[in-house]
């Protein structure tokens, strides 16, 4: 069993528990990836595996699970909502590398100063969030300009034990994901034209972000080519600006 199995497992438990979830395509050649890396006694298999869903409220739950042995394990969850609601993102990159862990894990909102969406999405997570903190403290070092993507309940730290991944961290990502299913469940169609428009705007600013400087693209590249990662990125992990091309030529 690798470190973050467990968190795929309960995740996609958990939604199927709770959501009608069907299927989202995963175009070809993208299931399941695999490459040798390293030399000599250092080889080591590098296999990405791929998850997608849909339900009602949410166009596009995905997850990239890489596993490349113990000093090589990555679960990048994100779940993006149906453009005709404002809910936030919700984004877990849990991430080991020979350097160590590095967990992120939010509710990303839409609309990061607005402060009555930050009362419907950020203040009722605040209590679990300061809950965990104290466990998981701020792990410092952190791009300035990704800052506008996260919440002020954003779990960002750097633990030094495995043990400590293994359980204040699956028990804040149960936390934070059960949350986030309440937010989807009470979640109202937005009808409004001038919101409608708002909304698509912060996603494609949040997606185009993410799809520019996505931190594993240096890795991917390395194990499977840069024609593989940047079809993988655009086509998969950060696929909206392509679904909204392929609406308006159909
Ligand atoms: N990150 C992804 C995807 C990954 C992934 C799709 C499938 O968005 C993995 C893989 N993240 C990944 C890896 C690293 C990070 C780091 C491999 C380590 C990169 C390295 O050190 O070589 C949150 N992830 C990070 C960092 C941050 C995040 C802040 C540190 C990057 C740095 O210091 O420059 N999640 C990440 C992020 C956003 C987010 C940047 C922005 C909105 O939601």
């Amino acid at each position: 069993m690798t470190l973050y199995q467990p968190f795929l497992d309960y995740a996609i438990a958990l939604l199927q528990q709770r959501l009608d979830l069907q299927p989202y395509l995963i175009p070809e050649g993208f299931e399941a990836k695999s490459a040798i890396v390293g030399k000599g006694k250092h080889q080591d298999e590098v296999l990405t595996t791929s998850y997608g869903y849909q339900a009602t409220k949410l166009r596009q739950i995905r997850a990239a699970h890489v596993q490349g042995g113990n000093s090589l394990q990555v679960l990048n969850f994100v779940i993006f909502p149906h453009l005709n609601y404002d809910l936030p993102f919700f984004g877990a990159d849990l991430v080991t590398l020979p350097g160590g862990h590095l967990i992120a894990l939010d509710m990303q909102p839409l609309f990061r100063d607005d402060l009555s969406y930050q009362a419907k999405y950020t203040q009722p997570i605040l209590p679990i969030f300061e809950t965990y903190q104290q466990h998981l403290p701020w792990g410092g070092d952190f791009p300035e300009e990704a800052r506008p993507f996260f919440s002020p309940a954003f779990l960002w730290t750097r633990p030094q034990q495995t043990e400590v991944v293994e359980t204040h961290v699956f028990t804040a990502f149960q936390a934070y994901l059960q949350a986030y299913l309440n937010f989807v469940e009470q979640a109202e169609p937005v009808t409004n034209s001038s919101s409608l428009r708002a909304i698509e705007q912060a996603q494609l600013r949040y997606l185009r972000y993410r799809a520019e400087k996505d931190p594993a693209r240096g890795m991917f590249t390395r194990f499977y080519g840069s024609q593989w990662t940047e079809e993988y990125i655009h086509g998969f992990l950060f696929d909206l600006e392509r679904k909204l091309a392929m609406a308006t030529t159909e």
